[in-house]
């Protein structure tokens, strides 16, 4: 396994939308290894391949609480078969805009069908943090950032933002 570089916006590779996998063969087994490898490191809860500079259509996650036994998540070529009515509210975070966060509205509960590491299909229900962060991913595998459903004004805050700090020189006490 690789701990591998993520990609910071406005990296033209986080816009792009990714090809399905024709199956989930030993390459693919293996970047969702090194992938899981990474997000553990960064450390986050899930991350999406472009996030990687692999125009894919292949996410991991991992919601389990600090303390609980891991619990990774792996999907290619995800669909959402349903979603709910209902909205959820939650303020979110990305590897790829980091020390960033904003409020982002998605629906509450979802399906979701996908397949998985042994390239059989399967469908899950989700909610909470858990269908937050899967529709987080699958918006990455379509080129979406988070910050892509604020306002204008709240996106163009946290990119000046973003240009900054990796502009900025580290400044010391002398
Ligand atoms: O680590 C992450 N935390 C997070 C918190 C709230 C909503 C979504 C996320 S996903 C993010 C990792 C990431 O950028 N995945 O693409
Ligand atoms: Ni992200």
């Amino acid at each position: 396994m690789a701990i591998l570089p993520i990609l910071v916006a406005p990296d033209p590779r986080l816009k792009v939308t990714a090809k399905p996998v024709e199956r989930v063969d030993d390459e693919v087994r293996r970047l969702m290894d090194d992938m899981l490898e990474t997000m553990y490191a960064a450390p986050g809860i899930g991350l999406a391949a472009p996030q990687l500079g692999v125009a894919r259509r292949v996410l991991v996650l991992d919601v389990a609480k600090e303390g609980q036994p891991k619990a990774p998540l792996r999907m290619a070529n995800p669909q959402l078969t349903w979603v709910s009515d209902e909205d959820n509210t939650y303020e979110e975070g990305c590897l790829s805009v980091p020390e960033q966060y904003a409020d982002v509205v998605r629906p509450a509960r979802i399906r979701v069908r996908f397949l998985d590491h042994q390239n059989e299909i399967r469908e899950l229900a989700a909610d909470g943090l858990l269908a937050t962060v899967i529709q987080h991913e699958m918006d990455h595998l379509d080129g979406i950032l988070f910050i892509d459903h604020l306002s204008n004004l709240k996106r163009n805050m946290i990119l000046r933002k973003l240009s900054k700090s990796r502009k900025a020189p580290v400044s010391v006490a002398s």
